[in-house]
């Protein structure tokens, strides 16, 4: 894994611009943003549930970098917060879906933070841990089958769901077929309360790969330069004939699972401190400072335009409707069926 700290180091941008280095950074900022709006919106009882990602910021925004726009494909996980911003979706998407208002993309009717778009490329998902995988894995199989070169699939998820049963049987079906995807595992140390140790006898979910002939590789997930090097040759690799790869993202959890719970029942603030100091948002705050690539005042405007984005996303969608009692059924039912006819 290479060094997050680039202190008198030439800085290795992989290619980046410093406009893409400053969308990196805004993504990140944004991610964090809507991340603590979700939470302030549940404690004052105003939506009912919410997911946190702080701490997946870099791995998210430096995947988002790589994914090509109009015609990859995301596979995502309901953590996926900063990819979702980073591949397109607005704040008053993701809004429209963390109030379920009737002009979210899904009607209002999804689970929060279970965004998708078909503008974006985003498909949808459920909250069953690894439901995703196999549609994924169908996705890559009909870019295959259609003959649609440099085109890749992106699917995400959490090191915990490597242990469900679908996972295993969708990468070995990629690799049996040398399927254009990148399965890539946000590996944060933690299953709600179950941690690693308690989830897997192998704790390198990158090395099974081989257990699968295909190339696999763990990267340093607070690093968001070093994500979209190690993203960005794998979808290559995947959009250009070489087939899946495995890779594992590190990074950690600093929040709770979501808003239903309290992570001091089983983990302890002095733990959760120590991780902080990792944290990747200040970190690439101070890299592309170092760099020269922005000022502490560019930062400190962009984390105001941000705020100030965010809060009119926040206001736009709280004042739209809900979906009409009427729309219950609309899009379960072929036509006009309705269950009690
Ligand atoms: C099939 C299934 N089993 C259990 C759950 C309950 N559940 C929701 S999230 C979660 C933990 C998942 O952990 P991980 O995959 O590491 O992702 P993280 O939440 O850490 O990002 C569990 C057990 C579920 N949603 N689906
Ligand atoms: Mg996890």
């Amino acid at each position: 894994m290479a060094k997050t700290d680039t202190k008198g180091r030439a800085l290795d941008r992989h290619g980046l611009s410093n406009d893409q280095l400053r969308a990196i950074m805004r993504t990140m900022l944004m991610q964090r943003q809507l991340d603590n709006r979700g939470f302030q919106l549940n404690r004052q009882g105003k939506v009912p549930f919410a997911l946190g990602s702080e701490g997946h910021e870099a791995l998210q925004a430096g995947a988002a970098m790589a994914f090509r726009r109009g015609s990859d494909i995301l596979a995502p996980y309901y953590r996926d917060l900063g990819l979702a911003v980073g591949i397109g979706l607005s704040p008053f998407e993701i809004m429209l879906s963390i109030f379920a208002r009737a002009e979210d993309h899904n009607g209002g009717r999804q689970f929060p933070n279970h965004y998708s778009s078909k503008r974006a490329g985003l498909m949808s998902f459920s909250s069953i841990l690894a439901a995703h995988i196999p549609h994924a894995v169908g996705a890559a199989f009909a870019l295959q089958y259609r003959g649609e070169k440099n085109r890749a699939v992106l699917a995400t998820c959490g090191d915990g769901t490597t242990s469900e049963g679908e996972w295993h049987e969708s990468m070995n079906f990629a690799a049996i077929h040398r399927l254009p995807m990148v399965m890539l595992v946000e590996n944060n140390e933690w299953a709600i309360s179950t941690p690693l140790d308690r989830q897997m006898g192998q704790p390198e979910i990158w090395k099974r790969a081989a257990g699968y002939g295909i190339p696999g590789e763990r990267f340093n997930g607070f690093d968001p330069i070093e994500t979209y090097a190690v993203v960005n040759a794998a979808l290559e690799r995947a959009r250009t004939g070489g087939g899946p790869t495995l890779l594992e993202g590190m990074c950690y959890r600093f929040l709770a699972h979501s808003t239903d719970d309290n992570d001091m029942t089983y983990r302890t603030k002095e733990v959760v401190a120590e991780h902080r100091k990792q944290d990747p948002v200040p970190r690439f705050e101070e890299v592309l400072i170092e760099h020269g690539i922005m000022t502490r005042v560019d930062i400190d405007a962009m984390k105001k335009d941000v705020l100030r984005e965010t809060n009119e996303a926040t206001d736009r969608a709280e004042a739209l409707p809900y979906p009409a009692p009427a729309e219950l059924y609309t899009h379960l039912y072929e036509g006009a069926w309705q269950p009690w006819q």
